[in-house]
C-alpha cells in the first residue's frame, strides 16, 4: 500500500488489517447511491458491515467523496454517501470525479478496481451487471472487470432484467468461473433458479478459498465469481418476477432510457411493480453474502503469495 496514489484514503482498521493479514471484504456503495431509497440505503449499508464483522471479518465500504477515493467508510461519511444524490462511478468515472472534487457510489467495476490497489482479495455485492436486453453493445464494465482482477466477488447471480444467456457466455469468453454457493445453477437474483448451469459448485467457504487458491497460483488473472442463491423464505418466483422485469425494460426501451442510466431505471420500475417486495429480497440475500464473504476471507487466510522460482 505505500505507492498509492494520493487520491486514497484507506480507513485506519482496514489499514490495519490489510497490514496484519487479516480478512477485509470490500462492498460497493452504488447499491446505496442508486440501487435502493433513503433511508432503506442508510440501514442497509450500516447492517452489511455488521454482518461482516459478526463473522470475524472487517468490512471496506468502497465509494469516492469530494474527489478522494474512500476505501472503508466512517459512519459519518456512510450517511453522506447515503443522503447526497451521486455520481454512479465504474472504471471511466473515477478520474471525472477526482478532477471535479465530486462524490460517487462505485459500481461492481468501480469497486473493484480500487479494492485491488489495496489489496483487498473479497467483495460483496448483490448482483453484477452483464450484457443488457436493450441496446445491442450495453455491456456492462463489471465483465471487463471480472475478466481482469484476481477477487472473489460473492453475489446473487444476475437479475433477469439482463440477457443472462449472453452474460454467462461472456463470463465463459472472458475466462470468469462461476461458481454456484450449494447449488448447480446460476441462480437469478430473485429467484433461486434460472435454467442456466454454473461451470463448478462449491459447498463451503473453504472450498471457495481453495478454487481461488488454485486459480490463482497457476497464474490465472481472472475473478472468481460465486454465486450464492436468494434464501428460499425471501425468493420471488420467477412466474412472478419475469413478467415484472420484462415490463420495465419494455418502459425503458419506450423512454429511450440507456447508459448508466438503465441498470437504476430498471431496478427502480421492479421495485415499484413489486411494491417493495424485490427490495425486501435485495436486502436479504446482499446480508446473506456479506455474512459469506466474511467466512470466505477468513478461509483465505493466510493470503496467496505467488513465489517465482
Ligand atoms: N444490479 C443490481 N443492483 C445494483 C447494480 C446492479 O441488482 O445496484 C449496480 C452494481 O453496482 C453494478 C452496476 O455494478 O449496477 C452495473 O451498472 P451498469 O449496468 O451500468 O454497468
Ligand atoms: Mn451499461
Amino acid at each position: 500500500m505505500n505507492s498509492l496514489p494520493p487520491s486514497f484514503i484507506v480507513k485506519d482498521d482496514v489499514k490495519r488489517a490489510l497490514r496484519l493479514d487479516q480478512p477485509v471484504v470490500a462492498l460497493e456503495s452504488t447499491v446505496l447511491t442508486h440501487g435502493l431509497p433513503h433511508p432503506t440505503n442508510l440501514a442497509l449499508g450500516r447492517d452489511m458491515e455488521a454482518a461482516v464483522h459478526a463473522d470475524g471479518a472487517t468490512p471496506a465500504t468502497i465509494a469516492v467523496l469530494h474527489g478522494t477515493i474512500r476505501v472503508g467508510l466512517t459512519d459519518d461519511e456512510l450517511v453522506e454517501v447515503a443522503e447526497t444524490s451521486a455520481m454512479k462511478i465504474s472504471r471511466r468515472d473515477f478520474a471525472a470525479a477526482i478532477a471535479k472534487k465530486a462524490s460517487g457510489g462505485t459500481t461492481v467495476a468501480g469497486t473493484m478496481f480500487a479494492a485491488d490497489k489495496v489489496g483487498i482479495k473479497v467483495f460483496a455485492t448483490g448482483g453484477i451487471g452483464g450484457v443488457h436486453k436493450e441496446g445491442r453493445f450495453d455491456v456492462s464494465t463489471d465483465l471487463q472487470a471480472l475478466a481482469s482482477t484476481q477477487m472473489i466477488v460473492v453475489c446473487a447471480g444476475a437479475k433477469s432484467i439482463l440477457d443472462l444467456p449472453s452474460t454467462l457466455e461472456m463470463l465463459e469468453t472472458l475466462g470468469v468461473p462461476v461458481l454456484g454457493y450449494g447449488t448447480d445453477e446460476f441462480p437469478a437474483f430473485f429467484s433461486r433458479s434460472s435454467g442456466f448451469k454454473t461451470s463448478a459448485r462449491v459447498d463451503s467457504p473453504q472450498e471457495v478459498a481453495e478454487f481461488a487458491r488454485a486459480h490463482w497460483e497457476i497464474g490465472m488473472s481472472s475473478a472468481v465469481l460465486v454465486c450464492q442463491p436468494i434464501s428460499e423464505a425471501d425468493e420471488i418466483s420467477r412466474e412472478e418476477i419475469d413478467p415484472i422485469e420484462e415490463q420495465a425494460s419494455r418502459e425503458a426501451q419506450e423512454q429511450k432510457i440507456s447508459g448508466q442510466a438503465l441498470t437504476p431505471f430498471l431496478l427502480q420500475r421492479v421495485n415499484e411493480l413489486t411494491n417493495g417486495k424485490s427490495m425486501r429480497a435485495n436486502i436479504s440475500f446482499l446480508l446473506n453474502n456479506a455474512h459469506l464473504a466474511a467466512q470466505i476471507a477468513k478461509a483465505m487466510v493466510p493470503p496467496l503469495k505467488i513465489r517465482a522460482l
